[in-house]
Formats: structure tokens, C-alpha cells, sequence
């Protein structure tokens, strides 16, 4: 059962935005229809009381939100990407390398999905009434995460087969797992939640493993519990059924932890083990009830503290729209907008390449350039696309 785990989560790309022009029959040019991309879907984070371990996940798994469609002709926008939802134990940590780590308590937008990318009607104005650019999406974002679950039960019932464990998890907890009057019933540990009005805990039923194979699988869990409630049968009164039990799985437990040995059947006498911290019977599963939430490690469910976590997106080289390597004569553009057009649109058309000229012109692209004393004929990259510096 794991209660630690990386994970890499990407949210989705913003869809492109599309180039295209009205065709009516009577208008030899119609103005421009090119739609607008989708938003990409965010990563979101989903806190589930009713789960405890990390079990269902795999180091360095990979999760990705879905991407934003492309806009299209006749100002059609693209569908917004789905939103990747994904379920994590309530009050698990969530650590990310250099920034604040999160106790997940509510649901968190984690990771915003990319814009969307602008279709060329966005580009029209009073002097462009032909806009050939388009923008490409903005692209998701990723991070990895070490998860850590918080919500680990700390109390566990044990005892053998047919014990009656799910039947007094059940009446503690008021959740239905299935009991039977046969053996090997539970075949998995089964956790709920016992709570009263002011405290709220997890318990755990650990199927009987009293053999080999299953004492591997199963008794690594005791290290876990604060409180561990042993259930004897009908007819197992007798001095040593407790004893025996205890001496089973005494390595295993904590130092700290309490043992409780519950009758379910009979009166519990409570056998001369000094090891056990108290004796029940199941008339008293209130008490046992009581005693399990102020001797445990509760949660507090009244107040949950309030948690925002703000998403600050990673900006790089803010001030500078490029870097300049003299060894290539290479200038590699870093602002994200410029980018994003630059993918969007068809740069192998002259024309295209004359207003693409004009936006960067707009933005103070060459004056920086020239200011830079860059001389003519270096290469613009623009991630894959390349230009020349005429
Ligand atoms: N008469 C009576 N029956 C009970 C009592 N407690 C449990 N039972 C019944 O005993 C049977 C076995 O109980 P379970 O709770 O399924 O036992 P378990 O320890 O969970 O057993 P496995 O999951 O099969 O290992 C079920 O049919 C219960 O309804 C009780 O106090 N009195
Ligand atoms: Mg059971």
C-alpha cells in the first residue's frame, strides 16, 4: 500500500487560430471568418475522503488534460479541451520542486490550460482589412508532483476469519461492507470513516492473515495504526485467544500503539494481558466509538482551513523579446505572443510575412534589434520557424 507518489500532470494546449475568408457568391473578397481556437483543459485536483492509499498510480505516471480544438471557417470557434480531473486522497501533500506545497483540501484548479490561439479576424483593423495572421495556442503547462497521503486510516480492526470485523466496522461507521457466516468475506483491506460531530477519522478492516501469504501482503499496514481493535469470535473466551493474536502481530505494531480486544458474541471478561489497553463488548460500540476519536489522531471536519492556491506562471526573460548568440548569429525570439503568431500563421507567403513585419514592428522588435546593434542578415528563430534579418 503506497502512501507516496510522483506524478507528472500537463494541462492542455490552446487550439491555433484559423485564416480564412468569407466566400459568397457575389463577393469576390468577403472579409475575414477565421475562428479562434479552444482554451486547453485545465489540471485539476479532486480531494476523496474515501481514499487513502496511492495504490492506483505508478511513479512518474503521466497525466495530460485535453488540447483546445482549432478554430475554423465561418467564424467558428474550437471546443475548449477537456479538463483532466484527477482524484487524490483528502489532505494528501502535494509538493512541487520550488514552490509552496499544498494540502489538498478542496478542489484546486492546479494547472490552467493554454489560451487560446486568435483566428484572423481577431488581426482586422481599419489598416488590415485582409489580416493573414493567425495565433497559435498557447501550449499546456507541465509539472511534477510528489504526492504524499495524509489520510492513512490509523485504526484497524483485526482478527481471524469470520470474526464478525465488518460487522462492527459497519455499526461504528454506518457503512455497508459485507458480512457473512463465511470465511474470507473481506478479501481487501476496506476502509470508512468514523466520525461524530466534531471529529472525523478513518478505519480500516485488514482481512485475517493468518497465513504466510497474506501476512506478507497485509501485516506491513500494522506499522501504520495508532489503535488496532482485535474482534473474538463466539465461543473463544477461553485465556490465550487475545494472547495469541498479540504475540502474532506484536513485532509489527508500533510502540506506540493501542490494542483492544472486542467480544462480539460474549462478555468480554477482558484476559490478564497487561499488552491490551481495553476490553469491549458489543454492547458498548458507542463508547468504542468515542474512545477511537479521542485517542486517534482526528481530523477536525468542522473547519476545514481555507487553501487557495494561486497558479503563477513561470515568466521568463520578461523585459527582453530575445536572446542573441554572436557564434550563430542567431537571434531566438522568447516572447510567447510573438511566437504564437509566428506558428499560426503561413510565413512562406510574402504577404503574410509583411504583416507579420508590421506586428513585430509594432512591438518594438527591431528597434530593439537595432538599438542591440545586431547587423543584417542574422537568422530570427521563432522556435522551428526561422527568418531572415533583412
Ligand atoms: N449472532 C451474531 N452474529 C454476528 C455478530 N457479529 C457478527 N455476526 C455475524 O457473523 C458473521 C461473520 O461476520 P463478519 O463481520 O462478516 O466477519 P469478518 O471477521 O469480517 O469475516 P471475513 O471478512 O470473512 O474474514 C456475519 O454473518 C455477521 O452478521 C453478533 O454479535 N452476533
Ligand atoms: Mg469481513
Amino acid at each position: 500500500m503506497k502512501n507516496k507518489v510522483k506524478i507528472i500532470l500537463t494541462s492542455g494546449s490552446g487550439g491555433a487560430g484559423c485564416v480564412s475568408f468569407r466566400k459568397d457568391k457575389f463577393v469576390s473578397r468577403g472579409g475575414p471568418d477565421g475562428g479562434d481556437g479552444g482554451d486547453g483543459g485545465d489540471v485539476v485536483l479532486i480531494p476523496n475522503k474515501n481514499m487513502y492509499d496511492l495504490d492506483c498510480f505508478y511513479d512518474f505516471q503521466k497525466f495530460t488534460a485535453g488540447s483546445g480544438e482549432p478554430g475554423g471557417k465561418k467564424n467558428k470557434n474550437g471546443k475548449r479541451g477537456n479538463d483532466l480531473e484527477l482524484t487524490l486522497p483528502f489532505n494528501c501533500e502535494v509538493n512541487i520542486s520550488g514552490e509552496n506545497k499544498i494540502i489538498l483540501n478542496k478542489r484546486t484548479i492546479f494547472l490552467k490550460g493554454g489560451e487560446k490561439g486568435k483566428g484572423n479576424i481577431k488581426f482586422k483593423s481599419s489598416i488590415n482589412q485582409e489580416p493573414l495572421l493567425a495565433e497559435y495556442g498557447e501550449n499546456g503547462t507541465t509539472k511534477e508532483i510528489e504526492v504524499i497521503s495524509n489520510n492513512f486510516p490509523q485504526i484497524a480492526i483485526v482478527g481471524e476469519s469470520n470474526s464478525g470485523k465488518s460487522w462492527l466496522l459497519n455499526k461504528l461507521t454506518g457503512s455497508k461492507t459485507k458480512e457473512a457466516d463465511y470465511v474470507f468475506t473481506t478479501q481487501e483491506p476496506f476502509a470508512a470513516q468514523l466520525k461524530n460531530d466534531i471529529k472525523e477519522a478513518k478505519i480500516i478492516e485488514i482481512p485475517d492473515f493468518f497465513n504466510v501469504e497474506k501476512a506478507e501482503k497485509f501485516l506491513p499496514l500494522l506499522k501504520k495504526m495508532k489503535v488496532i481493535l482485535i474482534t473474538i469470535p463466539e465461543n473463544c473466551l477461553e485465556k490465550e485467544y487475545v494472547t495469541n493474536i498479540v504475540n502474532k502481530i506484536e513485532g509489527f505494531v508500533d510502540n506506540d500503539c493501542k490494542l483492544i480486544s472486542v467480544a462480539l458474541w460474549n462478555e468480554n471478561k477482558g484476559e490478564d494481558n497487561n499488552k491490551i489497553y481495553a476490553n469491549f463488548n458489543k454492547k458498548n460500540f458507542t463508547e468504542v466509538r468515542e474512545l477511537l476519536l479521542n485517542i486517534s489522531d482526528p481530523i477536525i471536519s468542522l473547519k476545514p482551513k481555507p487553501n487557495e492556491y494561486i497558479h503563477t506562471p513561470n515568466v521568463i526573460n520578461q523585459g527582453k523579446m530575445y536572446s542573441y548568440s554572436p557564434k550563430t548569429n542567431t537571434i531566438k525570439v522568447l516572447n510567447e505572443e510573438i511566437i504564437r503568431i509566428a506558428k499560426g500563421s503561413n510565413l512562406n507567403k510574402p504577404e503574410t510575412q509583411f504583416q507579420f513585419h508590421n506586428v513585430l514592428n509594432k512591438k518594438g522588435f527591431f528597434q530593439q534589434i537595432q538599438n542591440d546593434g545586431i547587423k543584417k542578415g542574422a537568422t530570427i528563430k521563432f522556435e522551428d520557424i526561422e527568418l531572415e534579418y533583412k
